[in-house]
């Protein structure tokens, strides 16, 4: 191989890293609940077409303040539920609607829309 061809595999390699990446690690990446203080943790969600983020990490024992913002009027999104924590709740478009949760087990904890077609998790630790 010339210095072209190999500068060029390597670009190739790159894309690939990149791509593999991009399509099975990008959306495990969980997002991590902000500390307001030592008691309550508190992470913003984008309701759109799914939750972003989806997959939200958090400690045990904290009271996790999660604030929903629903971008959109699509129905499939209208509520959203946490089934291990009995939580059902109507989220209105456009507007910011507040859950609390206080995980007291360490585990991944499923949160859905009402039909359970979009999927977000909470990690708790
Ligand atoms: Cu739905």
């Amino acid at each position: 191989m010339d210095s072209t061809q190999i500068i060029i595999t390597l670009i190739g390699i790159g894309l690939i890293a990149f791509i593999v990446k991009y399509f099975f690690f990008w959306k495990e990446a969980a997002t991590t609940a902000t500390s307001v203080n030592d008691k309550i943790q508190e992470v913003d969600v984008t309701v759109k077409g799914g939750y972003t983020p989806s997959t939200i990490q958090t400690s045990v024992g904290k009271l996790l303040r999660l604030r929903f913002y629903r971008d959109e009027t699509a129905s499939c999104s209208e509520e959203v539920v946490f089934g291990d924590f009995s939580i059902r709740k109507e989220l209105p478009a456009f507007q910011t609607t507040v859950i609390e949760i206080k995980p007291e087990k360490a585990g991944t904890y499923e949160f859905t829309c009402g039909m359970g077609m979009m999927h977000g998790k909470l990690v708790v630790v």
